[in-house]
């Protein structure tokens, strides 16, 4: 099973700031990733929580809910938090960061990631697509693929 994990603010998806983050909600992008899943025979666990202590509990539980692989979407906490970097670093599962827009692009204070030393790969700048990429590449790497 892989969990997509998204962070604060990802709740609005759809309702705000279309030009930047397209017109999928959340919903939307949760039942995409689950089809993704279906497609390559894994299932997908989707949450979302605009609470940083919320984040680290659902990583810490993971590998004891049978999560194998993880698809992180940190929002705004990717540019700030030492603590959730600490969290994907400590358990132990294969995490891919996933933002949906091109964060090189954007502010300057958007450029930096705690996270991304920690984890596997980042993708940017796919929209909803780079959840499904993420999801594909951590299938296969389950698999022994790659
Ligand atoms: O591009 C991404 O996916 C981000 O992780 C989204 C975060 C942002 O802070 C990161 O720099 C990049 C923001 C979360 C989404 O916030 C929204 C706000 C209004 C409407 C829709 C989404």
């Amino acid at each position: 099973m892989i969990l997509v994990l998204n962070g604060p603010n990802l709740n609005l998806l759809g309702q705000r700031e279309p030009a930047v983050y397209g017109t999928s909600t959340l919903a939307d992008l949760e039942a995409r990733c689950q089809a993704w899943g279906e497609e390559v025979g894994t299932t997908v666990s989707c949450r979302q929580s605009n609470h940083e202590g919320v984040l680290l509990d659902l990583l810490h539980g993971a590998a004891h809910e049978g999560i194998r692989g993880v698809v992180i979407n940190p929002g705004g906490l990717t540019h700030t938090s030492v603590a959730l970097r600490d969290a994907v670093a400590g358990i132990g599962l294969p995490t891919l960061e996933v933002h949906m827009s091109n964060i090189h692009a954007r502010e300057a204070f958007r450029h930096h990631s705690y996270l991304s030393a920690v984890c596997v790969g980042t993708i940017a700048g796919l929209g909803v697509a780079g959840y499904g990429a993420a999801i594909r590449f951590l299938a296969g790497r389950l698999r022994g693929d790659d």
